[in-house]
């Protein structure tokens, strides 16, 4: 963290995730449990269900709206505490498509065109998908600074829209010279930065794989757990005893990360008590973690989603918890920018 970021701006943590569907053992690892760990502590903590950016691809409304209340579910089971942390959705709260578009005229078209996500999910199509799905990582970078926020706890497929939030933060404070935002610390730790696809050791486990059998998804039975990961591919041969065994197999390395992650224990520990063994025995292993991990998260949500009034009084209170923090700060980034400000 920088020495200004360190000493001028409470230390805030704010991090997010698109209800775009259901959320994966990857958005659990990689975000969720993080989240959860970091309740307490020093800063506060403040956690989004980013709809805005779910709808920069279509998402029909019903379905929007149930996997918005899904993904509460989802952070309240995985133990995001809203009596400790904020925790609202993004659209309730206007300062976002606010700071968002303040940032747009901050942000360079050509950062945008090379975004690594942007590539991968317009393809060859960039002419046909929404301006939104271009303009992302500005509304992204507004709703960290939004609040200021001094750090954000990501899995590692978002460190290139971190580093834009901090080129952004960085041009707005040098060319309106002023010290308005902080450069923003990413928090991309532990063994699950990076879960992969069960299918593809290549690319990573993502909410819309068109594959259901590439993810396992919160709401999967323990049936629905143990067949995936039984189905998994992985190669022939044992497991070795450390992990440079594992660099060049993908999908072993991926099966003994998740496995290290959801045991709270280190890779090379995983190994020194598998080595030797091959996936046959180590997969049924993996699956009897993943279900006695999963079910307690996966029947919470159940009991959370039994409520849906209950949510949304929760996501209600969060949004104005969160929009008293917001508004300020968005006020003053109006003004240091000479948009008049005269409502009583
Ligand atoms: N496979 C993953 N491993 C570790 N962390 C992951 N995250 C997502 N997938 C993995 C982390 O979860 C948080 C929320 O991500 P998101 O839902 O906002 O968007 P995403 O990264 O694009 O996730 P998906 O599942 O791939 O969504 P879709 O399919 O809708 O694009 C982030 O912290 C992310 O790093």
């Amino acid at each position: 963290m920088t020495e200004t970021t360190k000493t001028r701006f409470t230390p805030r943590i704010f991090s997010g995730i698109q209800p775009s569907g259901g959320l994966t053992l990857g958005n659990y690892l990689g975000a969720l449990k993080r989240f959860a760990a970091l309740q307490g502590g020093e800063a506060e903590t403040i956690y989004c269900l980013v709809d805005l950016h779910a709808i920069t691809v279509w998402q029909e409304p019903e379905t929007l709206r149930l996997n918005i209340r899904e993904a509460a579910a989802a952070f309240m089971a995985a133990g995001v505490d809203p009596a400790q942390s904020v925790l609202f959705n993004q659209s309730q709260v206007s300062a976002h498509a606010e700071m968002g578009w303040l940032f747009n005229t901050v942000a360079r078209v050509g950062w945008m065109y090379r975004m690594t996500q942007f590539k991968d999910k317009a393809g060859k199509n960039t002419e046909n998908v929404s301006l939104g799905l271009l303009a992302y990582p500005a509304l992204m970078a507004a709703d960290i600074l939004t609040y200021q926020a001094t750090a954000v706890p990501v899995g590692e497929d978002q460190k290139q829209h971190l580093e834009l939030t901090r080129d952004i933060a960085a041009k707005f404070n040098h060319d309106y010279g002023v010290e308005q935002f902080p450069i923003t610390e990413p928090l991309i730790e532990g063994v699950a930065t990076r879960v992969m696809s069960l299918r593809d050791g290549s690319k990573k486990m993502s909410k819309s794989d068109p594959s259901d059998a590439s993810r396992i998804n919160l709401t999967d039975s323990a049936d629905a757990i143990a067949q995936k990961i039984r189905k998994a591919r992985t190669d022939a041969d044992p497991l070795p005893g450390t992990t440079d065994g594992l660099k060049d197999r993908p999908e072993a390395r991926n099966l003994v990360n998740i496995y290290a992650a959801l045991a709270d224990q280190t890779p090379d520990q995983v190994l020194s008590q598998f080595e030797g063994q091959g996936f046959g025995a180590f997969k049924p292993a993996l699956a009897d973690l993943a279900v006695t991990s999963l079910e307690p998260i996966t029947k919470r949500m159940n009991d959370f989603m039994a409520d849906p009034a209950e949510i949304d009084r929760i996501l209600g209170k969060g949004a104005i918890r969160a929009d008293e923090i917001a508004t300020p700060i968005l006020e003053r980034t109006k003004e240091i920018m000479g948009l008049l400000r005269t409502r009583p």
